[in-house]
């Protein structure tokens, strides 16, 4: 398998209990480099253009809120698979069907407020780090 990056973002949920060391403890053990990474703070506009997919689903205004309501951490992550990895140590969306030792079977305290969100293919993950970061900034 190849070499690849996959854009990833600790949500407010998390930066709020200071969850990032243990966080990225997981992706590190698991083989993932945090190849850059840095702290926003998103607007609900901001957020909302990083979730369009999901604009016309019943959740999109509490999720855009949600995302808006503290800081961030994007990051991107890089590794052998590194796409079906990452979600691999995410676990599932909602947390009550997330396997033992996934970061949202640790972490997520509801479907909506799941702690980590990870790209979900090769052509989002390039479409979402570039949303984020300048090629300047990825130091792999
Ligand atoms: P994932 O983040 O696992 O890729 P997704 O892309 O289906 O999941 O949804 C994006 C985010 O939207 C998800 O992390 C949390 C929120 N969400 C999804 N389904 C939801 C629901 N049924 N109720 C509330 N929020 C939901
Ligand atoms: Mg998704």
């Amino acid at each position: 398998m190849a070499t690849e990056r996959t854009l990833s973002i600790i949500k407010p949920d998390a930066t709020k209990r200071n969850l990032t060391g243990k966080i990225n403890a997981k992706f590190e053990d698991a083989g993932l480099r945090i190849v850059a990474q840095k702290r926003i703070h998103l607007t609900p506009a901001q957020a909302g253009e990083f979730y369009k997919v999901h604009a016309e689903r019943p959740f999109y205004g509490e999720l855009c809120d949600f995302m808006a309501s503290g800081p961030v951490v994007v990051q991107v992550l890089e590794g052998e698979g590194a796409i079906a990895k990452n979600r691999e140590v995410m676990g599932a969306t909602n947390p009550a069907d997330a396997a033992p030792g996934t970061v949202r079977a640790e972490f997520a305290e509801s479907v909506g407020e799941n702690s980590v969100h990870g790209s979900d293919a090769p052509e989002t993950a390039k479409e979402e780090i570039a949303y984020f970061f300048a090629g300047l900034e990825l130091v792999g």
